[in-house]
């Protein structure tokens, strides 16, 4: 039988303040109409961009929990996985979509672990190569362009062509996943635009979204992205509508904050815009990359 609310199992840390995973993937999945159900894989004070951050890292702990699903026998539409709390629970995920994945379910891999051409505080160097092996699972992964560098071996680009995003896709897409997509992407001769880019390897056509750079960085922009993403994907749009709609969603949430003098980077005003997304999908703007 079919879950009558889809389901989606959401292997992410909780991070107690600083806008991120599963205080942005719950609301914005629940809002879309899913019944989440949490795995975190660490609790943390903040995130850790934020000195002085304190983890919990459940991986002893993970086991016993999937093992209690397992026994429940529950059924997931959806598995979405974000930042993971040690290189160890990357297998462990892997195992967890081997045995809740059938024909029918979304396997979301974001592969959180750097950006601005850094690994994050807590990330071991050994990730990399965890999210590599991890990716080969999903139907689509999220990396930003700092881990799809690292996934791939490459220098994190300061500039891209659209020719050269498009074999960034394709060589992403060789490890496994049928829809990869990057986000903030440097395009060469696009200033003043934020980039995110998807390829859809099984019709071989690449899709862009752009919409104009507001000059501050919000945390936790990924992961909403990300959410949407797979939130839209679920309800059954296609690449470019939800690459559009996560977009739209991220950009919306920005400007709701960006007027508001004295707000810092970590509280990009999620709330405020949340209900957008219960409406039905507006298309404000795709483009096909020839
Ligand atoms: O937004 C990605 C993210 C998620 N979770 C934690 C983080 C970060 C990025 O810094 O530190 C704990």
């Amino acid at each position: 039988m079919r879950n009558p609310l889809p389901r989606v199992a959401a292997i992410h840390d909780l991070s107690g303040f600083g806008r991120c995973s599963l205080t942005v993937v719950i609301p914005i999945l629940s809002t879309m109409g899913f019944e989440v159900c949490p795995l975190p894989t660490a609790v943390l004070s903040s995130h850790t961009a934020i000195e002085g951050f304190q983890l919990f890292d459940l991986t002893p702990q993970l086991p016993g929990f999937i093992k209690h699903w397992k026994d429940l026998g529950l059924r997931f539409d959806g598995i979405y996985s974000g930042f993971l709390g040690s290189a160890q629970q990357a297998a462990m995920v892997s195992d967890f979509i081997d045995f809740f994945s059938s024909p029918d379910c979304l396997v979301v891999v974001d592969p959180v672990m750097a950006d601005f051409g850094k690994l994050y505080a807590s990330m071991p160097p050994e990730m990399v190569g965890e999210m590599r092996a991890l990716a080969t699972k999903a139907h689509v992964i999220t990396p930003n362009i700092t881990e799809a560098a690292f996934m791939l071996g490459r220098e994190v680009p300061e500039s891209m062509t659209e020719d050269e995003v498009k074999e960034w896709l394709l060589a992403l897409a060789d490890l496994g996943p049928v829809k990869p997509v990057i986000t903030s992407l440097p395009l060469a001769n696009k200033p003043g635009q934020s980039w995110v880019a998807a390829h859809n390897h099984e019709d071989g056509r690449f899709w862009v979204a752009k919409r104009p750079l507001v000059p501050i960085q919000y945390h936790g922009t990924g992961d909403m992205f990300s959410s949407v993403l797979t939130g839209s994907l679920l309800q059954g749009d296609s690449l470019p509508v939800a690459l559009d709609r996560s977009c739209q969603f991220v950009a919306t949430a920005i400007r709701a904050t960006f007027g508001y003098s004295g707000l810092g980077h970590n509280e990009i005003l999620l709330e405020r815009v949340t209900p957008t997304l219960a409406t039905p999908p507006e298309s404000s703007g795709y483009d096909l990359l020839p």
